[in-house]
């Protein structure tokens, strides 16, 4: 019984890592606001697997708090959406930028400067996760 559950867990584990390998995420940084804003997470998440995968949000041990939103323009204004997944198919990227797809990183934890790397973790509908190093950039930066 006991060998049989150390299979499974070896299994799951190497499960998990091959599925990894299948995400990439690329051009992470976090663009800060001044004083307590929320931070602006953007980056471009590639999937180089064969079934689709599903973003369903992100943590930090930086900031207590990352929502997934969407920036849109109706009517000529400019407002945010909470996003609750994002679909990303085989082959495709999803590009988290200005003006679209964000994360937004809320009470900071400890002083961000410039230049600063902040750990985000990526978490998945099927339940991997991805660590992702962000680089700080100022409020000026795209
Ligand atoms: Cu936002």
């Amino acid at each position: 019984m006991l060998r049989f559950r150390f299979f499974c867990m070896a299994l799951l584990l190497a499960t998990s890592a091959e599925a990894l390998a299948d995400l990439e995420a690329k051009d992470a940084r976090l663009r800060l606001l001044p004083g307590n804003l929320p931070a602006a997470g953007y980056f471009r998440l590639t999937n180089t697997g064969t079934q689709p995968v599903v973003l369903t949000g992100a943590q930090s041990p930086t900031y207590a708090e990352v929502m997934m939103h969407r920036s849109a323009v109706e009517n000529g204004t400019a407002s945010m959406q909470h996003v609750e997944k994002v679909e990303v198919a085989p082959g495709a990227t999803v590009n988290f930028a200005s003006g679209g797809y964000h994360l937004m990183l809320m009470q900071r934890q400890r002083p961000v400067a410039l230049g600063d790397k902040v750990e985000v973790t990526l978490q998945f509908a099927d339940g991997q996760s991805l660590p992702v190093t962000f680089t700080a950039v100022s409020p000026a930066a795209q």
